[in-house]
């Protein structure tokens, strides 16, 4: 296919075929072998449509163990007997267990983007770190990039008045890394996981280094405890941040879910494809595994990057210094003192 441009000139779009591969529940007692089985279904399931690049959700392995307290609890930091918290970790990717899905990406041609917990070997300080990580595998099935969680939403300690827990910031540390943007599949790819997707500056970040595509998954309870008026917004919301991503940084955003009722707690789904311009193009309907496709013009981004996100013309950086300040926190606190009427609560 050609494309007309400006200049009268003609030219092949940078087409990449996309398929965000929704999962449903995974019980806690489901076998990893068992659910890389679902895996690779989706993964020939994009095959057959003619996807280059499958991306399935966050800790797509498992089920979202940081609802339950797995260690010896307390305050501080992880405690007791780690064994089964420890099973839900991979300490090598690929694993025996994943080993087949990177085999057959090979075998099939098809690259993929897999969410799983990270348990590092011992570093310098013999101290093994706890990430949640996402990695891109090219079509030849080989690790091209890899991130890990930056904003980590949750608590750190067993909350009993919960009716299920979000032990997150126990039982992952925040990434050292950051969000790095990637040549990979004819473009310019990054990665964020969940909660990082509410955040503007994600998006930004990663704007600024030319993003073509932003692949997201992510594991969004629809019971949202520290403030549940804000469960029937949960769908809307999940959009909302994608698409202003999307069409404030002129990329593709890939958001997928891990939905339905996991071990009793119910999750969003609505997996959805959006354009640079911020249009839905394509969105699941189910709330189980479920495999969704879009025709993504890599091109596409730069109808906005070159126009109204003219990023090099029209920002203004210098304005914006407060974002980077590390007092920001106590300019907050600072207003909200101000305001007598003001409730602090904790938030995750
Ligand atoms: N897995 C997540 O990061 N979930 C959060 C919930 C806890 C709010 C999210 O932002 O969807």
């Amino acid at each position: 296919m050609t494309a007309h441009s400006a200049h009268g000139a003609y030219h092949r779009p940078r087409e990449l075929w996309v398929g965000a591969a929704q999962l449903g529940p995974i019980a806690r007692d489901e076998s990893r072998a068992d659910v890389v089985d679902r895996l690779l279904l989706l993964l020939r399931q994009g095959a057959e449509y003619g996807c280059e690049l499958v991306v399935f959700p966050e800790l797509a392995l498992t089920s979202f163990f940081p609802r339950w307290i797995l260690d010896g609890g307390g305050n501080g930091p992880i405690s007791g007997d780690t064994t089964e918290l420890d099973s839900f970790y991979e300490v090598e990717m690929p694993s025996t267990s994943t080993q087949r899905l990177f085999d057959e990406a090979k075998r099939l041609a098809v690259g993929f983007c897999l969410g799983y917990a990270e348990l590092t070997p011992p570093d310098a300080d013999g101290v093994r770190h706890r990430y949640n990580t996402y990695v891109l595998v090219d079509r030849d099935g080989e690790i091209t990039a890899k991130y890990r969680k930056v904003h980590i939403p949750g608590h750190e300690a067993y909350e009993p008045w919960r009716q299920f827990q979000h032990l997150e910031r126990r039982y992952f540390e925040e990434s050292p890394d950051g969000f790095g943007v990637h040549n990979a599949f004819g473009g310019r790819i990054g990665m964020a996981i969940c909660n990082d997707r509410r955040w503007p500056e994600t998006y930004r970040v990663m704007g600024l280094q030319g993003v073509e595509m932003v692949l997201i998954g992510y594991n969004t309870p629809l019971n949202y405890a520290p403030d549940p008026s804000q469960n029937p917004l949960q769908a809307f919301h999940n959009h909302l941040v994608m698409q202003a991503g999307a069409y404030q940084n002129g990329t593709w955003v890939i958001g997928v879910a891990k939905g339905g009722v996991e071990e009793g707690v119910e999750s969003l789904a609505q997996t959805s494809i959006i354009a640079p311009s911020g249009q839905i193009v394509a969105q699941a309907t189910t709330i189980g595994d479920e495999l969704i496709t879009a025709r993504c013009d890599l091109d596409m981004c730069e109808r906005y990057k070159k126009t109204l996100f003219d990023f090099d013309r029209y920002r203004r950086p210098e304005m914006y210094s407060v974002i980077t300040d590390p007092t920001t926190k106590s300019l907050v606190e600072t207003a909200a003192r101000e305001r007598p009427d003001f409730d602090r609560h904790d938030h995750d």
